[in-house]
């Protein structure tokens, strides 16, 4: 073969080589969004009803089909798991989106999620899948607080900019995120804390980052165990043990946490005045709970980031109560529900709640 010709075949190889790289490296991520209703598939009587309005009417299909945009971000497939309000979620809605989650984590051909979730329980979904998903693949919540019906929607650029972030390198291996409004939270601190703005969640020790325009905006870290390093795994759980709140006011009694203990709830949240103050009313009444098996938590129903110290407002090594640190009553209830699958010990459970 004469040396032009070995020449051109070299050429053609290396070209055909390069292309294939380039495609292969501009090949778009593979995201599954995973529908469970509410107002992000919501449908208002008018543009203007950005308040009045039926959650979860929807479908999936019709989520993705109303964002042309994101098939240039990414290779989209839509399962419709529920259609519910979110404020409608029982811990069984929880295992059955978690245990789908671990399956396609597992297929090569997925490499991002979408949750799109009513925002009224979104905060414990998310924390809940950041305690038991042994996955680095990035996993994002994503709701609206208007429906797509609805003049000046948020829904479309949330729900996008969650398909971007879950199919970004640079979101993996930050546990479960939550995209609302441009930015990017940890799925552990987030919040609803206003519930008329479309600036309504906040993480009271700050955002993880931003999402403008398709691209990752990282200004900080999650500092607790999550996915990859917890030592939860949803596909060892198949109940989650029931944990009902109390919540504290002036003039409180102890009628609820009785109620609570004999409806055999295996611990009581306290959401506490302040930084987790006990009446001296109630104190009686919450030892002698203990007394019987039942596990105290006191957590704080301060709205922008409670912190509660062991020992600090109430002897709790005497009471052998435990304190739910910063997180907030309901976060406080999904982690000691999925803590009191593997332990009852009081200490063990003090250790997961300063870890997690
Ligand atoms: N009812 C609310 C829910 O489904 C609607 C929403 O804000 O998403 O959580």
């Amino acid at each position: 073969m004469g040396m032009n010709r070995m020449r051109r075949l070299i050429a053609v190889f290396a070209l055909t080589v390069t292309v294939g790289v380039l495609a292969f490296a501009q090949a778009k991520p593979n995201v599954v969004i995973i529908a469970t209703g509410g107002t992000i598939a919501g449908a208002g009587a008018d543009a203007t009803n950005s308040a009045t309005y039926q959650a979860a009417k929807v479908p999936v299909d019709q989520l993705i089909a109303g964002i042309p945009q994101l098939s240039a971000a990414a290779n989209v497939k839509g399962e419709q798991l529920f259609q519910i309000a979110s404020e409608s979620f029982k811990n069984e809605h929880l295992l059955t989106l978690g245990k789908r989650i671990a399956v396609l984590v597992k297929q090569n051909d997925v490499d991002g999620i979408v949750v799109t979730h009513g925002t009224d329980t979104l905060e414990e979904t998310a924390y809940f899948l950041n305690l038991v998903i042994h996955s680095e693949k990035p996993i994002v919540i994503v709701g609206a607080m208007r429906p797509g019906t609805a003049m000046s929607a948020d829904g479309m650029l949330n729900l996008y900019n969650a398909v971007t972030v879950a199919g970004s390198k640079d979101a993996r291996g930050k546990g479960v995120l939550v995209t609302m409004n441009d930015e990017i939270n940890s799925g552990r601190d987030v919040a609803k804390a206003i519930n008329i703005k479309t600036e309504a969640f906040k993480s009271p020790w700050g955002a993880l980052g931003m999402v403008v325009e398709g691209k990752n905006y990282w200004f900080r870290l999650p500092a607790k165990r999550h996915t990859v390093n917890s030592e939860f795994d949803i596909e060892k759980i198949n109940s989650l043990p029931r944990v009902e709140i109390a919540y504290a006011s002036g003039n409180v009694s102890d009628v609820a946490y009785r109620a609570f203990a004999d409806a055999g709830a295996k611990a009581i949240i306290h959401a506490a005045t302040g930084n987790g103050s006990v009446s001296n009313t109630l104190v009686p009444s919450l030892v002698e709970l203990r007394k019987k098996g039942i596990h105290i938590i006191r957590s704080s129903r301060v709205d922008s980031g409670g912190f509660v110290l062991r020992n600090a407002e109430q002897p709790d090594d005497k009471y052998d109560w435990i304190v739910a640190h910063d997180l907030n009553p309901q976060k406080a209830r999904i982690l000691a529900s999925v803590a009191l699958t593997s332990t009852n010990d009081s200490k063990e459970l003090q250790r997961i709640f300063w870890e997690y």
